[in-house]
């Protein structure tokens, strides 16, 4: 299967991080897409011109929490998605929380790399700010609900934090938050974290 992706996305990472801990990555041929270059064909693949996409034989499959459902179906060791009950349910939510700070993330991003200076909006820039500090003020107090096995929510929270050591360090976002903070450095330790780790 091949995923069209970018080292540096933060769904690409999430997506990676199953398919290591699903023991899928040999099956799975990353291809460095780009968003920006209408010649890298990615809208044919996704209308919504985004990564990541799965190539299967039944054709691309998006977006991420899509992918990582389907890579659940393909292994038998532990479920990633738990099945059923609230563990299910805490750990969509989870994934949510992690996903919706890492659109706010690279909201801030595409606004300050991709608009002239001039017409940067403050304003908007603060607001998606503060969705990211509640984001992160939630997880410090929910942090015990990642101690366990991964699954679907620690991965993406895990991502989603390495997302903002990646771009956006000088925030410090482990000040105030010292459970999520311990609880991502034994994270970092999986190999799943570690091989999937890019430096900007
Ligand atoms: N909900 C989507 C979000 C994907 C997304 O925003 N990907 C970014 C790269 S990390 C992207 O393709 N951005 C280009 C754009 O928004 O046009 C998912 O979970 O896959």
């Amino acid at each position: 299967m091949q995923l069209l992706y970018s080292p540096f996305s933060p769904f690409a990472r999430k997506v990676r991080i199953v398919a290591f801990e699903a023991g899928l990555q040999d099956r799975i041929e990353v291809v460095t897409t780009s968003t920006e270059d209408p010649a890298s064909g990615l809208s044919e693949h996704n209308p919504l011109n985004k990564l990541p996409v799965l190539e299967t034989e039944f054709g691309p499959l998006y977006d991420s929490p899509v992918i990582c459902e389907y890579l659940d179906t393909l292994h038998d060791g532990p479920k990633l998605f738990p099945v059923a009950g609230p563990a299910r349910w805490r750990a969509l939510r989870w994934q949510a929380l992690a996903d919706g700070l890492q659109d706010a993330a690279l909201l801030i991003r595409y606004e300050a790399s991709l608009r002239p200076a001039e017409r940067q909006h403050a304003p908007y820039v603060e607001r998606q700010q503060a969705k990211i500090r509640r984001a992160l003020d939630r997880m410090e107090a929910d942090a015990a609900e990642l101690d366990g096995a991964p699954t679907i929510g620690s991965i993406a929270a895990a991502a989603a934090l390495g997302y903002l050591d990646l771009r956006f360090g000088d925030w410090g976002w482990r000040e105030g938050h010292p459970r999520l903070a311990a609880w991502h450095a034994a994270f970092a330790q999986r190999p799943s974290y570690a091989t999937t780790e890019v430096k900007a």
